[in-house]
């Protein structure tokens, strides 16, 4: 189905035929351990659209046994090639499946659809990357003399777990499935209980490419009753989790019970550093996307704005001209900027923005809850900035996730630097200048995981992904990415 009918689809009926209920587990999907299921809503609307199994510790039980018989008994020993031959034909699928899984998205997150479509894309080309590396994952081998021969190998860990959070859904599920897959191990990812369907759909979709039965298991469900039965599950050999500090914090302490290893992306308050001569066009468009996109929720939003002194005037009344003429809506509406993605999610964001109108903030633009203005309804924060804010506040510390940017306005390049650095966050960072050398001074003084110049969100999947302090550790994305599914072996032996 084409887009155009599917959205004709959901705005006569309310929802979408294709969505499936039941967890994926085995190469199907399957009736729960029981019959309870989970509503999920349009933030668009505020309504629910539809509905998916509420996952339970037996569910993901299951799930993991049947992850663990598949890479015991085939995807462990599949030659690498015919591996990679699989995940090139899920990006093929992907990307013939691309409206359905984008209106998915758009409904599921709020987001519009033209992110959404990016982000489907972003996943087809996620699986593609892998789909290469399947058959690169080569070792070492060491100069011990004539007596010896000593080689390293990369071997897949086992089962892995992905948590995945609601603001990214089929993107965070590919690139932690796609590189897991390609080092050979067997997963099982758990998606937010916000944004249930497009890891569910992916996990079909992996299936019709030929993917063994178990290699790669969904179980839907809350974060308590779905997601900390596999922080704890002995058969799961490393969890990658997406989300807050708070949860990740809990995923870490179950998961050093069994030793499990983890890789932890918690977020950010990333700044952007915009020096008095940058390109001033390039800069105050790179501004807006950082912030406004997907309506701020992402961990690598561009949350702050550290802006040198001689150019703010002047900058912050253009961007604020432009932040006004941004219009929001829902999401298959194509809006500029579309819902937050819960109710509770909204009333979050709010507080902050209340909180700092009490301490008399400087409030340019936006700071008001609203509604889709076509129908009234819907979970939606007006783009927002806020001027003058003081490194200490709470709205330059804080993970806000939503479309407020805070400006900082610095003396010189090194008071940017140390505003920049003065956050419990590390996970990336925007430059704008046109001083070459002073661009990567400043990219090798920062403390984040990820260093954009003069584009923010510049480069792929190929780019390794993370964070440094309260943003977590390990690397997703590039070859990087595969390190934390492989376990390096050496040998060593006499041979004379
Ligand atoms: O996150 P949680 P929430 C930040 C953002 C947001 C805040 C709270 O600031 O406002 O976190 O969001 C699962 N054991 N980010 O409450 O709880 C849960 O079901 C195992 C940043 O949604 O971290 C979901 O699948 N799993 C961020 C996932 O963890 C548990 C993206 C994330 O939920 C669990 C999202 C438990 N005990 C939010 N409890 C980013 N880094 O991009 C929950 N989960």
């Amino acid at each position: 189905a084409n887009a155009s009918d599917l959205i004709a689809e959901y705005r006569s009926t309310g929802t979408l035929a294709a969505l499936p209920l039941g967890h994926f587990i085995d190469g199907a999907f399957c009736r729960p351990s029981h019959n309870r299921t989970l509503e999920s809503f349009d933030p668009g609307r505020g309504e629910a659209f539809a509905r998916f199994t509420a996952g339970t510790a037996d569910d993901v039980d299951q799930a993991v046994q049947s992850a663990r018989k598949a890479f015991d008994t085939v995807w462990r020993d599949m030659a690498p090639v015919e591996r990679a031959r699989i995940l090139q034909r899920a990006s093929h699928l992907i990307l013939e499946n691309l409206d359905l899984l984008a209106v998915t998205e758009s409904l599921d997150s709020g987001k519009p659809l033209q992110e959404a479509l990016g982000d489907v894309r972003g996943a087809a080309r996620t699986f593609e990357y892998y789909a290469g590396a399947c058959d690169k994952l080569q070792g070492d081998s060491f100069p011990l003399g004539p007596n010896y021969i000593g080689y390293t190998i990369h071997e897949p860990v086992g089962v892995t777990a992905h948590i995945i959070p609601w603001n990214f859904p089929i993107s965070t599920a590919a690139r932690g499935i796609a590189p897991a897959l390609a080092a050979g191990c067997a997963v099982l990812a758990k998606p937010a209980e916000q944004t249930p369907f497009t890891a569910l759909l992916l996990a079909r979709l992996l299936s019709d490419a030929g993917l063994p039965d178990g290699v790669c298991n969904v179980v839907t469900g809350t974060g308590p009753d779905a997601g900390a039965p596999l922080t704890t599950h002995p058969g799961v050999n490393h969890i990658t989790f997406t989300g807050s500090v708070q949860t990740g914090r809990a995923v870490m302490k179950s998961a050093a019970e069994e030793i499990t290893r983890v890789v932890l992306e918690l977020g950010g308050k990333s700044p952007v550093v915009v020096l008095g001569d940058c390109d001033r066009e390039q800069a105050l468009a790179g501004v807006l996307g950082a912030i406004f996109e997907n309506a701020g929720q992402i961990c690598s939003a561009g949350s702050r704005l550290v802006i040198e002194k001689s150019i703010h005037d002047d900058f912050v009344e253009e961007l604020c001209r432009r932040t006004k003429a941004l219009k929001t809506g829902h999401g298959l509406d194509r809006p500029d900027v579309g819902p937050v993605n819960s109710a509770e999610h909204l009333a979050k964001i709010a507080g902050f923005v209340d909180r700092a109108r009490g301490r008399g903030a400087d409030i340019l633009t936006g700071g008001s809850v609203t509604q889709d203005p076509a129908t009234g309804k819907g979970w939606f924060f007006e783009p927002t900035i806020i001027d003058k804010v003081a490194a200490h506040d709470e709205l330059a510390q804080e993970e806000i996730f939503g479309p407020v940017l805070t400006v900082q306005v610095a003396d010189d390049a090194d008071h940017a630097l140390a505003l920049a650095n003065d956050c419990r966050y590390g996970l990336v960072a925007g430059i704008y200048t046109s001083d070459f050398a002073r661009a990567h001074q400043l990219a090798r003084e920062i403390d984040a995981g990820q260093i954009f110049i003069n584009e923010y969100f510049a480069g792929g999947i190929e780019v390794p992904f993370g964070g440094n302090k309260k943003s977590g550790f390990g690397r997703e994305k590039g070859l990087e990415g595969l390190k934390s599914y492989c376990k390096t072996k050496s040998i060593a032996a006499r041979i004379a």
